[in-house]
């Protein structure tokens, strides 16, 4: 009792305060005293949304209030456990999910039934009584409820009991994904994390809609996937990594927690096994697979382009295909990635041959190829996805690759990676791109990036980042954060909406909410953070 009689004078007394601030606001000028509790407009969210029609009177999530989920689906249910975890702690509300059906409180309803809404999209209406997200979809439901946390105070994201009020502007937004492919890329090879590290990485990309989790499994510095069939690629090949410290590899079991974690998160995994170049792990591990039948040492340095799988040897496909085999039987997404960048220690006859029997046994286990773009000087198999990463727009090469059919993943060096510098006093990173600030890294069109792509060829998005000077969560979340979010909002938002002047707005809005999240972020000078 004692307790809450202190709250009520706190907050008596707190708005005694604020009554007064605005009084004397209101003496200094003729501006009306802020709405302390109003809510936040209905459309500042990132990513934008497609359409926001705000009106009637916001929805106030109070004590008795009710999670309504569709009955009989238990993903719904999972979803509104997933939001009442958000929403208990700062809330303080007990917030029950129910699967009776009712008009009011916060309703999760799957069968929207509107097919403008895609796989994706969903509906979200506020008013006095209830806030609705309807969608076709769970994953639109998720979506939709990324986008309800972000129209809830940032104090919402804490841990412990905030100060409401909890309410949510009125109106309504129906939102849908310019792209079906909106993803971010974690090199797990020049420094390993951890399952709870990826799993960490995969909480805070969902927040902002991305659907895709691009693992780069393996490279010159470590192999960090589990292989029965060959063992030592992982215990020899994963043993160190960039700077000679303990690496690591994901067991099987650690593999499957990671595809759990992002299904539950509505988030596809793409597993990448470096192929032919970035090999020196797999060529450390196994000398049968050196041309010369001698193990190179394992390598802990940042070279690229020094090592090469034997073409011309037949236990290279017999490698390749054990590989694929149980990667692919592991992974329930539609790609199985096989690198091919800078491969400058393999001819281009070598690399030619290998990519013309690789690409196939990726799809006898079931897998569309997915590659960087440098596979479509080889011969892409229809169906392949060449993953854009060079910096000018000018290849003539892709261009031509993606007007015969490739299709395209756009991740330009120098506005979706997230490893670069974002100016010469960044000391994480790299800068062989350039240096890439916030406004730099938003300001782009995937359709257009690439000079003579056919806009239909372009699948989405992806922010790749890489870990030669990364090992920690905090050093991922410096460079990743809030670069994420413009990449996220290009993936998402329709192409009308781009605008970085009404962007950076929105960005700035984010902060308060990373903060509450324990997300470290580059406060970059060109935001006018809250
Ligand atoms: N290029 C290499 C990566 C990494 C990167 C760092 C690709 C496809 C530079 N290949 O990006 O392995 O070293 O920015």
């Amino acid at each position: 009792m004692r307790q809450r009689q202190r709250r009520t004078f706190a907050r008596l007394f707190g708005s005694l305060v604020l009554v007064a601030a605005a009084g004397l606001t209101s003496i200094g000028t003729s501006a009306a005293p802020a709405a302390a509790d109003g809510p936040r407009p209905l459309g500042q969210i990132v990513p934008v949304p497609a359409d926001v029609s705000p009106g009637g009177s916001p929805y106030t999530i109070g004590s008795a209030t009710r999670i309504r989920v569709t009955p009989g689906e238990p993903e719904v249910q999972r979803i509104g456990a997933y939001l009442a975890a958000v929403l208990r702690p700062s809330t303080g509300y007990a917030l029950p999910i129910t699967g009776a059906t009712g008009g009011d409180g916060i309703r999760l309803l799957l069968g929207a039934d509107d097919e403008g809404l895609g796989d994706e999209g969903y509906r979200l209406t506020s008013a006095k009584g209830s806030v609705t997200v309807a969608a076709n979809t769970p994953a639109g439901l998720f979506h939709g409820v990324q986008t309800l946390r972000q129209l809830l105070p940032a104090n919402v994201e804490k841990k412990t009991k905030q100060a409401g009020p909890w309410k949510i502007a009125g109106g309504t937004i129906t939102d849908a994904p310019r792209y079906a492919y909106r993803g971010a890329m974690i090199d797990v090879s020049r420094h390993f994390f951890t399952v709870a590290q990826v799993e960490r990485y995969i909480d805070q990309l969902a927040l902002y809609k991305i659907n895709e989790l691009h693992l780069h499994l393996s490279d010159d510095q470590g192999w960090r996937i589990a292989i029965d069939s060959w063992p030592r690629l992982a215990t020899y090949g994963g043993q160190t990594q960039v700077g000679g410290g303990k690496g690591g590899f994901y067991t099987k079991a650690d593999y499957q927690a990671i595809l759990d974690h992002a299904a539950s998160r509505y988030m596809e995994v793409v597993p990448e096994i470096d192929t032919p170049g970035h090999s020196n792990a797999a060529l450390a591990s196994y000398a049968e697979l050196n041309c010369n039948g001698v193990a190179p040492p394992l390598y802990t340095g940042t070279h690229v382009g020094f090592s090469s799988l034997c073409v011309p040897k037949e236990v290279t496909y017999a490698f390749f295909d054990d590989v694929v085999r149980e990667v692919a039987a592991m992974t329930p997404g539609r790609y199985l990635h096989i690198g091919g960048d800078e491969a400058q220690s393999t001819s281009k006859e070598d690399y030619d041959t290998f990519m013309t029997r690789a690409q196939p046994v990726v799809h006898k286990y079931g897998k569309t190829v997915m590659a960087w773009h440098q596979i479509v000087d080889a011969t892409p198999i229809p169906g392949t996805v060449a993953q854009y990463w060079g910096t000018t727009g000018d290849e003539a090469n892709v261009a031509a690759a993606a007007q015969a059919g490739t299709k395209l993943i756009m991740s330009p060096a120098n506005r979706a990676y997230l490893d670069m510098k974002y100016d010469a006093k960044t000391t994480l990173g790299t800068n062989w791109a350039g240096y890439v600030e916030v406004d730099k890294s938003y300001s782009w069109d995937p359709d257009t990036f690439v000079k003579g792509v056919p806009a239909r060829a372009v699948l989405g998005v992806e922010a790749p980042i890489w870990s030669e000077t990364l090992s920690t969560s905090a050093q991922i979340e410096y460079m990743a954060f809030p670069r994420l979010q413009g990449i996220a909002e290009l993936g998402w938002s329709p192409a009308s909406t781009h605008d970085w002047t009404a962007y950076k707005a929105r960005l700035a809005q984010q902060g308060p909410r990373m903060s509450a999240l324990g997300i470290t972020y580059y406060r970059s000078p060109l935001v006018p953070w809250v």
